[in-house]
């Protein structure tokens, strides 16, 4: 071998050397490493959002960093136990200098298709629970109140209005209120039918039991027609009076059901006679 070759080669490995001495104490190094180290979210970095779609489940997880120096490994895999499920994430933070950029990622979780009831979904990072949501399969019960509690069928008047109050965890203001039926036949009245959202609906607590509620109205005539179309009408003009049962239901925004049940009483006014085209 040429000496110069020789020389070569020593050199190369002179600095191969160096620089494996250079990395090897960099490894001891602690104070100001550059490295990944596992990182757990606060509850604040974090938004859950849940919803339906032909019958299946979705969670979406949305985590929300203050700089480009994280990243998620892994999303994890749903676990179920009961009305438990839960995802046990990798996330990762960069100790070196990072963007200054709000950096988010987000993962949707296919849950797939739940049996009724009230699930809690937790997202967890390392095994530390960061963060969960409740939400319900099949329908909710809700508490409808209608207005006017007597309702006489011949006389004038433009509206049925109900008020629906939601089970506990869940907001009235969730309601797409334009899926609401009255005894799944009568749609809410729009004010402007244009305007999907334009309905003569209020949320606010009208019984005063500190639980709220949202108000719509359906068209009068719709429902008296409705109701005429179901009931006995020979015994209504016997009786004069009958009880009806009104149901209200819908869907929330996340598409979740809910249902509820009011009785009225509708009276035959004095004008009105068998055989006459009520109202
Ligand atoms: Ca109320």
């Amino acid at each position: 071998m040429e000496r110069r070759v020789l020389f070569r080669v020593l050199l190369t490995l002179f600095f191969v050397g160096a620089l494996a001495l250079a990395f090897g104490m960099r490894l001891v190094k602690t104070d100001q490493e550059e490295e990944w180290v596992p990182y757990v979210p606060y509850p604040e970095q974090v938004d859950l959002e849940f919803w339906l779609e032909n019958q299946v489940a979705y969670v979406k997880v949305c985590i929300t960093f203050g700089d480009a120096g994280y990243n998620v490994s892994d999303w994890g895999d749903v676990v179920r136990e009961g009305y438990e499920l839960w995802v046990n994430s990798e996330i990762w933070d960069w100790t070196g200098p990072a963007a200054l950029v709000i950096t988010t990622f987000c993962y949707t979780y296919n849950l797939g298709e739940l049996e009724d009831g009230t699930y809690t979904f937790t997202f967890k990072a390392w095994n530390f629970t960061v963060k969960s949501i409740r939400f319900t399969i099949g329908r909710l019960i809700s508490t409808v109140s209608i207005d006017p509690d007597a309702l006489y069928l011949w006389t004038a008047g433009k509206w049925i209005t109900a008020y629906v109050e939601l089970p506990e965890g869940y907001n009235v203001s969730d309601i797409n209120v334009t899926s609401i039926l009255l005894n799944e036949t009568v749609t809410v009245h729009l004010l402007d039918m244009s305007a999907s959202n334009s309905a003569p609906t209020e949320v606010g607590d009208s019984d005063q039991d500190g639980v709220p509620d949202l108000m719509v109205k359906f068209d009068r005539a719709g429902v008296v027609s409705y109701i005429l179309a179901n009931i006995n009408l020979t015994k209504l003009f016997e009786k004069r009076f009958m009880t009806v049962t009104l149901t209200v239901s819908g869907k929330l925004n996340s598409g979740t059901p809910f249902q509820g049940s009011d009785n009225i009483r509708i009276i035959r006014s004095n004008m009105g006679k068998p055989g006459l085209i009520p109202y």
